[in-house]
């Protein structure tokens, strides 16, 4: 379980707000690793192909023209519990009912501007990865990597 990783998207609504620094930290402070960051602007069609789950709910069409209505910072997080723990600091779908504390609580108030989407479940984080990512994107690093004294 120590080389978990999620995928965490901020929605265009997030980056538009100026809230990707925000919500960054906030994985970067409970000791997550990134992994892979990168901004994408989806198209419909990629946006469909991630909500794939959601294509019979009534808010999909929606949902997949605000995914793909401006640029989405894409990343990988990696650590132990990361799945779980990163749907808790993500807090409940519906702003209204995350509890303070939470990016959601804390940060929006309409369930269709929520901000962030992280994976649900083991499954649906590797097909997310997948999705978003190319294998060489997701080069494994560790601290030891970095070069001694700048050289
Ligand atoms: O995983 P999460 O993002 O918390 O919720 P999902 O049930 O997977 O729904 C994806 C996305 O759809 C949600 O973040 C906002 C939107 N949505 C909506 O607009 N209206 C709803 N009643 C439920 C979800
Ligand atoms: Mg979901």
């Amino acid at each position: 379980a120590e080389f978990e990783r999620t995928f965490i998207a901020i929605k265009p609504d997030g980056v538009q707000r100026g809230l990707i620094a925000e919500i960054i930290s906030r994985f970067e402070r409970k000791g997550f690793k990134l992994v892979a960051i990168k901004v994408v602007v989806p198209s419909k069609e990629f946006a469909q192909k991630h909500y794939h789950d959601l294509k019979e709910r009534p808010f999909f069409n929606g949902l997949c023209d605000f995914l793909s209505s401006g640029p989405v910072i894409a990343m990988v997080w990696e650590g132990e519990g990361v799945i779980k723990y990163g749907r808790k600091l993500i807090g409940a779908t519906d702003p209204q009912k995350s509890e303070p504390g939470t990016i959601r609580g804390d940060l929006a108030v309409e369930v269709g501007r929520n901000i962030i989407h992280g994976s649900d479940g083991p499954e649906t984080a590797k097909d997310e990865i997948n999705l978003w990512f190319k294998p060489d994107e997701l080069g494994s690093f560790n601290e030891s990597s970095l070069p001694a004294n700048g050289e």
